[in-house]
């Protein structure tokens, strides 16, 4: 008779809730996602990201970027997300032509008690010159309602706003158009107070957009996606004034291996840590117009020059041992013996599984939180259609046993619960280790 209880549960795909998300890279799990904005806003970080949608026929032109309105993201804890909804939609902006389907990249700010939200679209008033203008929605709280200006912001011309105020309270705009331009916003946040300057000493040749300026210890970072080499990598450029000059310092990201062309960024510094969010095409493998965020830990060395951000599927926070630790967003595996597939081809969005195919084959997953009083029992979504031997362990490959799982043969999913085998408190990485050559496929791992 076998040692553990093994309650086999009906097959189980799990379907995305609308309205929270964990944080594994793509970080937002219920729609396409791009050009993240983070902010913090007292204690919470807001993301205001563009939402890609695909075009269809009347909607948008197929095979470009398609955009439509905006949602705002927020999160206390970098783990648990949760979606406020829409704030802008572009057949509620007085000035955008209603069929542009160009909400391209934003920034919101905040400032004397109101959030301004910076949009690029296309205009309908294309009397003097076409091609994209940028405009504010305002609100009291983060979250919005936002209310839409009835005309963009004059002399502006581009596409990528991002704001930037200063220690002395001066406000910064900066933008796109071939080159980056950058000019001092007026106290109303919504005019320029000066010509608009192109920033220099930045790379001439390749496209460069998507500003996102910060400071940290009299350093101001001009960052920026630019095209070296085919597609788009992160790059900065370090000055003493928001407005250069910028002496062109390193590359952040390199270009992202699957062949996404665009990237696009922000960086924030949140309870003493920084972190980089970005894009990647991860839902959608085969077009890279339908983007999804994702973020990770950024470091700088003791000169102030930043570290090169390595993307990761783990991404960022600490995750709950009670909640659905989705171990395909893993922070090393085994040489071979494991692989990640979609769960469903026809519904990307319901996510990863994780495919075991040799015996010794493995998955770590970092920064799981036990909590203080032991858990007593493993819960483990899966299948393993000939049957199949899973151990759970902490630490390392070698470290301490938490569960060890004889799974019999079944085509469909099966939810197992069973006993751990030791106690175990605190913040620890999870191992998920085959020991067996039949293919055992796992959606989730959890605790209780
Ligand atoms: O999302 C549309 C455009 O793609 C953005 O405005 C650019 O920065 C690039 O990410």
């Amino acid at each position: 008779m076998s040692r553990y209880i093994l309650l086999v549960f009906i097959s189980v795909i799990l379907s995305i809730a609308s309205i929270s998300m964990y944080a594994q890279n793509p970080l937002i799990r219920n729609q396409f996602s791009a050009d993240p904005s983070a902010r913090v806003f007292g204690n919470r970080v807001y993301l205001f990201p563009s939402h890609d949608i695909l075009a269809t026929e009347g909607r948008g032109r197929k095979g470009w970027f398609c955009m439509e309105d905006y949602h705002v993201f927020s999160s206390e804890n970098l783990t648990d997300w949760t979606d406020h909804g829409m704030i802008v939609q572009q057949h509620k902006v007085p000035w955008i032509k209603p069929d542009s389907y160009s909400m391209w990249a934003p920034d919101c700010i905040y400032r004397n008690g109101k959030y301004y939200f910076y949009f690029p679209s296309i205009p309908q008033d294309t009397s003097d010159g076409r091609g994209f203008r940028i405009g504010v929605a305002i609100a009291d709280k983060p979250e919005g309602p936002y209310m839409p200006l009835p005309d963009p912001i004059s002399h502006v011309r581009g596409i990528d706003p991002n704001v930037f105020i200063d220690k002395d309270g001066q406000a910064y705009l900066y933008w796109s158009q071939g080159n980056i331009y950058g000019a001092r916003l007026k106290d109303n946040m919504v005019e320029l107070a000066s010509e608009p300057v192109i920033l220099q000493q930045l790379p001439e040749k390749g496209l460069k957009e998507g500003p996102w300026l910060f400071e940290r210890n009299g350093i101001y970072y001009l960052t920026y996606p630019h095209v070296e080499n085919k597609i788009e990598r992160l790059e900065y450029a370090v000055g003493d004034h928001p407005l250069g000059p910028f002496k062109r310092t390193g590359v952040i990201m390199d270009e992202s291996p699957s062949g996404c062309w665009t990237n696009h960024h922000s960086v924030i510094q949140f309870k003493d840590q920084w972190y980089l969010f970005y894009h990647h095409n991860d839902y959608s493998p085969a077009f890279d117009k339908a983007r999804s965020v994702r973020a990770d830990s950024l470091f700088f060395n003791a000169d102030g020059t930043i570290q090169k951000v390595i993307p990761t599927y783990r991404g960022i926070g600490i995750t709950r041992a009670r909640s659905k630790i989705q171990i395909d967003r893993y922070t090393q595996m085994s040489n071979g013996g494991v692989s990640i597939e979609f769960l469903d081809t026809t519904n990307r969005f319901s996510g990863w599984k994780t495919v075991f195919t040799e015996p010794e084959a493995w998955v770590q997953y970092n920064s799981v939180d036990f909590e203080k009083q032991p858990l007593r029992y493993a819960l483990v979504s899966m299948r393993a259609p000939a049957g199949g031997r899973l151990q759970i362990r902490i630490q390392d490959t070698a470290g301490p046993l938490l569960a060890d799982l004889t799974v019999k043969a079944d085509k469909g999913w099966q939810l197992l619960k069973l006993p751990l085998l030791q106690k175990n408190t605190g913040v620890g990485h999870l191992l998920v280790i085959s020991k067996d050559k039949r293919r055992m496929e796992v959606d989730w791992i959890g605790f209780e």
